[in-house]
């Protein structure tokens, strides 16, 4: 045994010597309760588990980056208590149409010159009509014309409706499980937990490529967020992308007073995302305008991979571009 070896030996908490999970291939479900011990490893120790692990599936100084535009902003019938966009709470933002084809296909080569590798259309929909699609399919064509890796987020999808996303050439669907089954009432009302589970099944039956996570600081339990990794890692093939946004507390909103969450926390998340799901782009989402480059490289530490790259996110702020730049040269990491 080396001296550095010896010296983790004699002093990492037990859990943290050994890494199953990272050794073989074989993928075996997981138990809340073993998720949850994860979480209360010595931070260290959780540490060092989650960026050995991350080493052996990625290079660790890579960072996917996409970037995000709001297609079809607020007015939304749902009622997600975080949400700015829902047309239940009175915040700032103001309804508008669905944005025409040339303006996205603009901000999407804008993207693209930037330095991101994917774009990310969200609209503010219970789910998509079918005339509406119609007109997302252009959009995903287009964006998918110009070299870039196609996002969408639209709510929940009808049967069928999967099918003609991927015939138009996307190549992620977004759609939060956001919270554990547990917790999701006192978030969400208007949709359930199955039904978003239906929707990501829908997505993945036709081929298409799932970005799932959720949002934590929404006063949920440590068992909590445990519960929701587990379910999302759980899944018969996990999300490719597991998005860990941090609660942006918007004014008006059911959740827009909310204490920020200790940061630790927060990335203990990640490295408990990491290492329950090695294979997954984990990232680092919503709340990152308000950490700092420390907590940032922290994450990335944990092993965070991938992350929303643009001065906006749908509706509130994102990091800009020229910190994130300026944070990738610092820490010598790779955009990909
Ligand atoms: N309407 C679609 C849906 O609900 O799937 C797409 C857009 S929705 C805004 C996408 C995700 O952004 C949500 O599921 C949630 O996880 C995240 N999100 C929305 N508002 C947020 C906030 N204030 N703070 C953190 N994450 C948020
Ligand atoms: C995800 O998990 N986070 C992004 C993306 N998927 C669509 C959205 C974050 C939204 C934050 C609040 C806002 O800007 O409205
Ligand atoms: Fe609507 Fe999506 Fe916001 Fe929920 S999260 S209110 S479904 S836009």
């Amino acid at each position: 045994m080396t001296h550095v070896a010896k010296t983790i030996a004699a002093t990492s908490h037990p859990a943290a010597r050994v890494p199953p999970e990272s050794t073989g291939a074989v993928r075996r479900q997981w138990s809340v309760a073993e998720v949850l011990a994860l979480y209360e490893l010595p931070f260290m120790d959780l540490l060092w588990r989650a960026q050995s692990i991350h080493r052996r599936h990625f290079n660790p100084n890579d960072i996917q980056r996409s970037t995000l535009l709001s297609i079809k902003t607020g007015g939304c019938s749902e009622d997600c208590s975080y949400c700015s966009q829902s047309a239940r709470y009175a915040t700032d933002v103001e309804r508008e149409r669905l944005m025409p084809l040339a303006e996205v296909v603009t901000a999407a080569k804008a993207a693209k010159d930037r330095g991101a590798s994917r774009f990310c259309m969200g609209a503010a929909w219970r789910s998509p009509k079918e005339a509406d699609l119609e007109k997302i399919l252009d959009m995903v064509r287009e964006v998918k014309a110009l070299g870039l890796q196609t996002c969408v987020t639209l709510g929940m999808l009808k049967e069928g409706q999967a099918e003609k996303l991927r015939a138009a050439g996307l190549d992620y669907y977004n759609h939060n499980l956001d919270t554990d089954r547990e917790f999701y009432g006192r978030v969400i009302q208007s949709h359930s937990h199955d039904d978003r589970l239906d929707t990501l099944a829908q997505a993945r039956d036709a081929g298409i490529n799932i970005c799932s996570g959720g949002i934590i600081g929404m006063g949920e339990s440590r068992k909590n967020r445990a519960a929701m990794l587990a379910q999302l890692a759980n899944l018969d093939k996990p999300p490719e992308s597991v998005p860990i946004n941090n609660l942006v507390p918007v004014p008006g909103t059911p959740f827009g007073e909310l204490p920020p969450l200790d940061p630790f926390e927060f990335v203990r998340t990640i490295a408990v995302a990491r290492i329950i799901m090695p294979s997954s782009y984990v990232r680092l989402s919503a709340g990152r305008e308000d950490m700092s480059d420390e907590l940032q490289a922290l994450c990335f530490l944990a092993g965070a991979n991938s992350m929303f790259y643009g001065a906006r996110l749908l509706t509130t702020d994102n990091a800009d571009a020229e910190r994130d730049d300026a944070l990738f040269a610092r820490l010598g990491l790779n955009a990909c």
